[in-house]
């Protein structure tokens, strides 16, 4: 095993005493399974080892994350993708002016990047805020 494997399986393993002392679940120590205290890779979680202890979760599973694209028109004026940009994706007045240049620019850019609920909801409230001001901007949901 070179020194990088080493340091991986190393880190893997504080990662998951940190998440099980985090959870208040028993950590078995390392040599007690004679396999070096290598964690468990199977996916399933957690284990139930000869001496009935409880081997801590290895894998967390993170959200997908979604990117709310913005798309360009000839008929939005800037400044109301500006204030949207400011209202919908928290920018600062800067910030919003450079992605809606970059829009403006490209075609489409990216507004944020979020789960997919909380990206359903922000395309459904940009739609609806355009529509409400008789502008035909558009926003999508793309997976990352
Ligand atoms: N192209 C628009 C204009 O020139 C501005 C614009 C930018 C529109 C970004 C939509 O997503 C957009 N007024």
């Amino acid at each position: 095993m070179n020194l990088i494997q080493l340091l991986i399986e190393r880190a893997e393993k504080l990662r998951a005493e940190d998440w099980a002392q985090k959870n208040y679940l028993p950590t078995k120590s390392s040599g007690q399974n004679g396999d070096g205290g290598k964690p468990n890779h199977d996916g399933s979680g957690s284990e139930t080892g000869a001496e009935g202890s409880v081997d801590t979760l290895q894998k967390v599973d993170h959200p997908k994350l979604y990117k709310v694209i913005l798309l360009n028109d000839d008929f939005t004026p800037m400044d109301f993708v500006v204030l949207v940009l400011r209202r919908f994706f928290a920018n600062t007045e800067e910030g919003a002016t450079l992605v809606m240049l970059d829009v403006h620019q490209k075609g489409s850019g990216v507004a944020g990047v979020f789960t997919l609920e909380i990206g359903e909801m922000k395309v459904m409230q940009v739609n609806q805020f355009a529509r409400m001001n008789q502008y035909p901007l558009k926003c999508t949901l793309e997976a990352e």
